[in-house]
């Protein structure tokens, strides 16, 4: 079988990309490991940054964002001296976050491509990319029985992940730029409307705590956990009641309680690969790039490196024009790296703590100070609303 285009994977990276190049006429098709329910039901973003949203509209994928999505705009530390709010739709360039999780805009992107004439072969697990230094790659199937196939095409779009056949397949040279930042996070969704009417940063001697919006009866939570911690290791009260400590709910008011409904251990790792083609193969999404889910950007730079993706493409098989598909990787590239400074920034102002011996109170000391210039200068308010927000 054959394709101009095989992007494997669909998530928020291959969906934008699939129906973008549908939307040009290009062939393509989607290879994708899981069934539909799969997809459709994995529970993982829910903060889409300013430009996302306006790429959606631009491709005339913003229907549900318009329909399901609100929008939000503060944010609220509490920290060992108290607590403070900032309202950032009204700082640095005056934009808020709009909150629709991200199954809901696969789903919407997945109907969209299906009902556009799009193919997507569910139950369908890329294992290799052959040929990609040529002009005539080939992508090698498995499919839900373990039949073997293969899908030529003149490009392949891994937008699979970090574990995916596109990582795997990289040729050697390829530069992995990885950092583990010693952190893990259990995160928790909670059947349970928020608890607050911002996104919820505490810093506590126990550990991070954070509150985030998803919809009107699901809210997500994370605590920070040491990195061996099974993610059933806490009963469902002993976790509520260390989000009241953390959160200092005794303080500031109380956590609306409900059933713990999805719960997993992230360890809080990033990677960036460089560069993002070889060939005719090129990476996009989290298979480019890992961030980790400190700063809410993952999905947002995913649809970024799409649609980036997709134009490059067009004006390849289209138009003839090279330009786009030679600039992909520099142009992603510096995208990824802005959103990796400040995601890194984002685990420092949060985590930090006195382990025993001086490096650890010492940094400990300076997260004080970053958090309180971040309460006290309004300049600072305002870089970090560009960065919030900003991709
Ligand atoms: P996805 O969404 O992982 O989709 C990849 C798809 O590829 C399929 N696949 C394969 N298919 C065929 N053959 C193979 N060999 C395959 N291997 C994999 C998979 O089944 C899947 O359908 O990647 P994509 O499109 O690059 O999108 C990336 C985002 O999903 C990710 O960056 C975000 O979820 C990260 N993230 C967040 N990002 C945000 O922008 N805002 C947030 O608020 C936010 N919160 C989060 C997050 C990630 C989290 N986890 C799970 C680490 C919260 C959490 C808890």
């Amino acid at each position: 079988e054959s394709a101009d285009v095989v992007i494997i994977g669909a998530g928020p990276a291959g969906l934008v990309l699939g129906n973008i190049l549908l939307r040009h006429g290009v062939d393509c098709v989607v290879l994708e490991r899981a069934d539909r329910e799969g997809v459709e039901n994995r529970a993982r973003a829910g903060f889409l940054v300013p430009n996302t949203v306006r790429i959606l509209e631009r491709n005339g994928l913003d229907g549900g964002v318009r329909r399901g999505g609100r929008e939000h705009g503060v944010c609220e530390f509490r920290t060992e001296t108290g607590r403070f709010r900032l309202d950032y739709r009204r700082l640095g360039t005056g934009e808020p976050h709009t909150v629709y999780p991200q199954h809901e805009l696969v789903a919407d992107l997945m109907a969209r491509f299906l009902d556009g004439g799009g193919t997507i072969r569910f139950g369908t697990e890329a294992a290799a990319v052959a040929d990609a230094d040529g002009p005539a790659p080939s992508v090698t199937v498995r499919d839900a029985d373990g039949r073997p196939g293969r899908w030529r095409a003149r490009y392949v779009a891994a937008c699979d992940g970090r574990h995916g056949a596109g990582r795997r397949s990289l040729p050697p040279g390829t530069v992995r730029h990885h950092r583990d930042h010693g952190v893990s996070w259990l995160g928790l969704l909670a059947e349970a409307p928020p608890s607050l009417d911002a996104v919820g940063y505490a810093v506590h001697p126990r550990g991070f705590a954070g509150h985030m919006a998803r919809s009107a009866d699901i809210t997500r939570y994370y605590l920070q956990c040491d990195r061996d911690t099974p993610a059933d290791a806490w009963s469902e009260d002993l976790i509520w009641d260390e989000l009241d400590l953390r959160m200092r709910a005794s303080a500031y008011g109380p956590l609306v309680r409900g059933r713990i409904v999805q719960r997993s251990v992230v360890a809080l790792e990033s990677d960036v690969l460089e560069p993002l083609r070889h060939g005719s193969l090129f990476l996009a999404g989290d298979a480019a790039a890992l961030l980790s889910p400190s700063a809410a950007k993952g999905a947002n730079l995913a649809v970024l490196e799409a649609e980036l993706l997709a134009r490059a493409l067009v004006d390849a098989l289209v138009h003839g024009d090279p330009e786009g598909i030679d600039r992909y990787s520099e142009r992603c590239l510096a995208h990824i790296w802005r959103a990796q400074e400040f995601s890194h920034w984002m685990i420092r102002l949060l985590h930090e703590r006195a382990d025993p011996g001086d490096a650890g109170l010492f940094r400990e000391r300076l997260r004080h100070v970053r958090l309180a210039s971040l309460r006290d200068s309004a300049s600072r308010q305002d870089w970090f609303a560009e960065q919030y927000v900003g991709i």
